[in-house]
């Protein structure tokens, strides 16, 4: 290769240079002193750290229309992160900066407040997991979302001069626990509140457990809330497949080992409290919000497919109406909805698709015109029927005076007892004794029966509850009774109750029952992808050791058939002419619910690998021994 001299080449640099300075070109196109203009925008965001009681300062985002005067108030508080919430876009207009659920009411002018609970990213102070009301003596702290949800409108009603002093709080899940836990002792600024699936009760039904079956996705949850003040960790999973990741691991104990949550006070907490002593007792929101009156109107809203909190709503909503509360300030709807999905567009339920976005439709119609009245005097009086609850067989909504209907004013529900018999038949009547006495079946925590379709992932968690249930039926290990085809349409609107007569060879066992619609066959669209579909309409799980007490587990006398009664998630639901009802019993549901060792151990979710056994189940249907789900079966006006 020719060399070129040094001196030529640095002439060369030298002449490009100049000329490039002649033609005026940047020598760098970064700009370090780059400021963004600010953009006009239609709404202004404070950004606040709020003093509450005890000094410790949350972050809260105030969000408030420009030229905003006497505009009332929507809280949110949020274990998940504020400053998020309120940006769901770079939008400079409110309405696309903030969450879609709020739509409604920045176009009804309100200020729109996003505060992270204590202890969660913005917010000082130490983080408890739902904390225990203070007064329950399993609250370690001086605080709870009662004392800070007041503090919080304290704060809001003196600072924010654009408002008119009216509040109202709304939020889903854990964001609903913490209106629930304000309406404990609510400000008298707060004038109307709707707890969305609010986590109520822990233990009975709610995100913990259900009846004492402890559920597995809490494990990855608690990573992801009490491992870092800002965000968490999550930790990698073994296994693509949740199913095989969970086998491998043995009890709950073991996986939370295997991903560190057994370093987590949390996980300790649960681990020393599997029964629902005093612990859980003590924080089960429907029973504290009965002890005094409610002094604020209150819509409690659930999805009727709801996988997550699956009591709470309902439940507070039923335990006031029994203290007495007066209907206009106790409401419930439930949608045909999964968990939060209220927030979120309702259009469809994983295959099951509505005639109307069924969640804008009650934002609009009956949620805002609901807040209004409260909150925005003049407003008209909202027309808020007490319950408000969708027919999830004829896709359509319903309104009653209460929800469930009840008896006593003569109303018309009908508690009919369906039986399980013999050869998996259904019958509205008793088994006279002629035919077998019980179906049997093996159930084997090494093959545990899948809550979803195999690979399990939470890629179809939200919709699980609707899976269609053909991928289990079948299975040895799952009994099925179907009735005929309906002749007529049989509507069931209330709270299905399980009386199972059942048998284990073991010591303990767990029972799963399930009400299915199956659908008739077509071949033609667009009924055929819904052809011959078994879709669930209430599924629960029931540990049997619990059969007698909650707070005081017993085993089970082998081989002896005892009864075990539980209510199923509540229904309101027309099973149209041509499609069939059936039950499904089985005794895992995996790997939502940890396995039952099937023998009496002081404590499952440390069960150790030798506790696990087979165990012979035994469901019986004898007219001493009659197995029947209770319904409620109304008046249905379907053709
Ligand atoms: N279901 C979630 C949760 C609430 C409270 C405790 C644990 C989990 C939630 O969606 O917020």
């Amino acid at each position: 290769m020719r060399k070129i001299p040094f001196a030529l080449a640095v002439l060369a640099l030298l002449s490009i240079a100049a000329s490039a300075q002649q033609n005026n070109l940047p020598p760098d196109d970064l700009d370090p002193n780059f400021k963004a203009p600010a953009q006009p925008t239609d709404f202004e965001k404070r950004v606040v750290m709020m003093p509450m009681r005890d000094g410790v300062k949350l972050y809260t985002v105030i969000v408030i229309p420009k030229g905003a005067k006497d505009a009332p108030i929507l809280l949110d508080r949020t274990p998940y992160n504020a400053a998020k919430r309120a940006e769901r876009s770079e939008s400079p207009r409110m309405i696309e900066a903030l969450p879609l659920a709020d739509e409604v009411f920045v176009k009804a002018g309100y200020i729109i407040v996003y505060q992270d609970v204590r202890g969660k990213w913005g917010s000082e102070g130490p983080y408890i997991m739902t904390p225990p009301p203070v007064n329950s003596g399993y609250n370690p702290g001086g605080a709870d979302d009662t004392t800070d949800g007041y503090d919080c409108i304290d704060w809001l009603v003196k600072n924010v001069p654009e408002s008119n002093g009216r509040v109202g709080m709304i939020g889903s899940s854990y964001e609903g626990f913490t209106v629930v836990m304000a309406l404990l002792h609510p400000h008298p600024a707060l004038k109307v509140a709707a707890p969305e699936s609010p986590m109520v009760d822990g233990w009975m039904g709610d995100d913990w457990f259900h009846y004492g079956a402890y559920r597995i996705p809490n494990i990855d949850y608690m990573l992801g809330q009490t491992t870092k003040r800002a965000g968490g960790f999550d930790v990698p999973h073994p296994n693509y497949d949740e199913y095989t990741g969970l086998l491998n691991a043995g009890s709950a104990a073991a996986f939370a080992h295997k991903l560190g949550a057994d370093q987590l006070p949390f996980w300790k907490v649960t681990v020393e409290h599997p029964a629902y002593d005093g612990f859980w007792q003590s924080q089960a929101l429907d029973k504290l919000i009965v002890k005094q009156p409610l002094s604020v109107p209150t819509m409690w809203e659930q999805g009727l497919w709801d996988q997550e909190d699956m009591w709470g709503a309902n439940h507070s909503y039923r335990a006031l109406k029994s203290a007495g509360t007066p209907d206009a300030m106790n409401h419930i709807v439930m949608g045909p909805w999964f968990h939060s999905q209220v927030n979120r567009p309702g259009r469809n339920l994983g295959p099951l698709v509505w005639g109307t976005d069924t969640t804008a439709w009650w934002r609009e119609k009956i949620l805002l015109p609901f807040f209004n009245q409260y909150l925005k005097p003049g407003s008209p009086k909202a027309e808020t029927p007490n319950a408000l609850i969708y027919d999830t067989g004829l896709d359509r909504w319903d309104t009653y005076s209460t929800f469930p209907q009840s008896c006593e004013k003569g109303c018309p529900t009908l508690s009919k007892p369906l039986y399980l018999q013999a050869g998996g038949k259904l019958s509205l009547k008793p088994p006279t004794g002629s035919e077998e006495k019980y179906t049997e079946y093996v159930s084997d925590p090494a093959n545990p029966v899948p809550y979803l379709p195999r690979p399990v992932t939470q890629a179809n968690w939200r919709t699980w509850l609707v899976t269609d249930q053909r991928f289990v039926d079948g299975r040895p290990d799952v009994v099925t009774y179907v009735s005929d085809p309906l002749e007529k349409s049989i509507k069931l609107s209330g709270e299905p109750m399980v009386h199972l007569v059942a048998s284990t060879s073991g010591t303990d066992s767990d029972w799963v029952v399930k009400i299915i619609d199956v659908q008739p066959e077509s071949v033609v669209e667009p009924t055929q992808q819904m052809s011959g579909y078994e879709l669930p309409i209430a599924t629960d799980i029931f540990r049997g050791r619990y059969r007698t007490s909650f707070e005081h587990p017993e085993a089970l006398e082998a081989n002896a058939p005892l009864p075990f009664v539980f209510a199923l998630p509540l229904v309101n639901h027309t099973f149209l002419p041509g499609h069939r009802i059936m039950i499904q019993v089985q005794s895992t549901l995996f790997p939502l619910y940890d396995r039952n060792p099937q023998k009496f151990v002081p404590n499952i979710l440390t069960a150790q690998p030798q506790d696990y056994q087979k165990a012979t189940q035994r469901i019986w249907h004898t007219p001493d021994h009659a197995s029947y789900i209770s319904l409620s079966v109304v008046p249905s006006d379907a053709q």
